[in-house]
């Protein structure tokens, strides 16, 4: 007998969101396919989150709040979060309805025809970045472009975070990330280098227009320059050829 496939887990980390997060659920409800599950990853009991999304979770079943006992910050949150998942298509977003979940359902379908990651890009044709500051946006396409240009990096877009992943193959990975949103780039790094398959698919992004922005550029700068080194590195000393 045919195994029924594993719903899609959505891993959303959060600080803060209160304000967001209510709107979020309304895009949740309205554009993500049935089913799913949203694991919604808090570090800290008196995040403002808690308490609005306790209460739309007694309306809304798909709903769990899952505590980050791992650390604080975003990259032990999502860590947790696939912890959580623990297989099947996990896809990250953020609350701060920056991500257009109206592409999860193509992104769902290039992960059924085979691709372990599938990265929503904003620097390929079809794709759009609107707002955010200026010098973030201008390093985050330099990055991305140059990987795809220089080493045949599997999107233009290596920084993104709105990404869907298999979370086995996550979990096997062995995320290292510690601190910041480099987690995407690592991971994407070391699926590239193995030869997993990965695809790609045009987005908008849009800047937050609610709550605080936490990216702090200048201290996980470091962070990001090593996985693009690892991925640059990895081709030139023998990336294994896709799967
Ligand atoms: N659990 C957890 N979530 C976080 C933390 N910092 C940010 N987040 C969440 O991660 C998501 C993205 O955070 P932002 O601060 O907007 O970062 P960003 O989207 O990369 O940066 P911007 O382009 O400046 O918006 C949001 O859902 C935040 O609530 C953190 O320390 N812990
Ligand atoms: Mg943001």
């Amino acid at each position: 007998m045919e195994q029924a496939a594993t719903p899609l887990s959505v891993i959303v980390p959060v600080y803060n969101e209160d304000e967001n997060f209510p709107r979020l659920i309304d895009a949740i409800d309205q554009r993500l396919p049935q089913p799913f599950r949203v694991l919604v990853v808090y570090d800290f009991d008196e995040d403002t989150t808690v308490p609005v999304a306790r209460e739309l979770a007694t309306t809304r079943p798909y709903l769990s709040l899952v505590k980050n006992e791992l650390g604080r910050g975003p990259a032990n949150a999502i860590r947790a979060g696939f912890q959580a998942a623990d297989n099947g298509p996990a896809l990250v977003i953020m609350a701060d309805l920056s991500d257009d979940l109206n592409d999860v359902a193509p992104m769902l379908e290039l992960y059924h025809s085979g691709c372990r990651i599938v990265c929503a890009s904003r620097y390929m044709q079809g794709g759009r970045q609107l707002g955010g500051p200026l010098l973030k946006r201008t390093l985050s396409r330099l990055a991305g472009l140059s990987l795809y240009y220089l080493v045949g990096f599997p999107t233009h877009d290596a920084t993104n975070n709105f990404r869907l992943y298999d979370a086995a193959l996550v979990n096997e990975l062995q995320i290292e990330s510690e601190q910041g949103f480099e987690i995407a780039l690592e991971l994407t790094a070391k699926a590239f280098v193995r030869g997993e398959k990965i695809g790609e698919i045009p987005t908008t992004w849009k800047d937050r227009d609610a709550g605080e922005s936490r990216f702090q550029l200048f201290r996980w700068l470091p962070k990001y320059f090593r996985w693009y080194r690892y991925a640059l590195i990895g081709r030139w000393f023998g990336r294994k050829k896709q799967r």
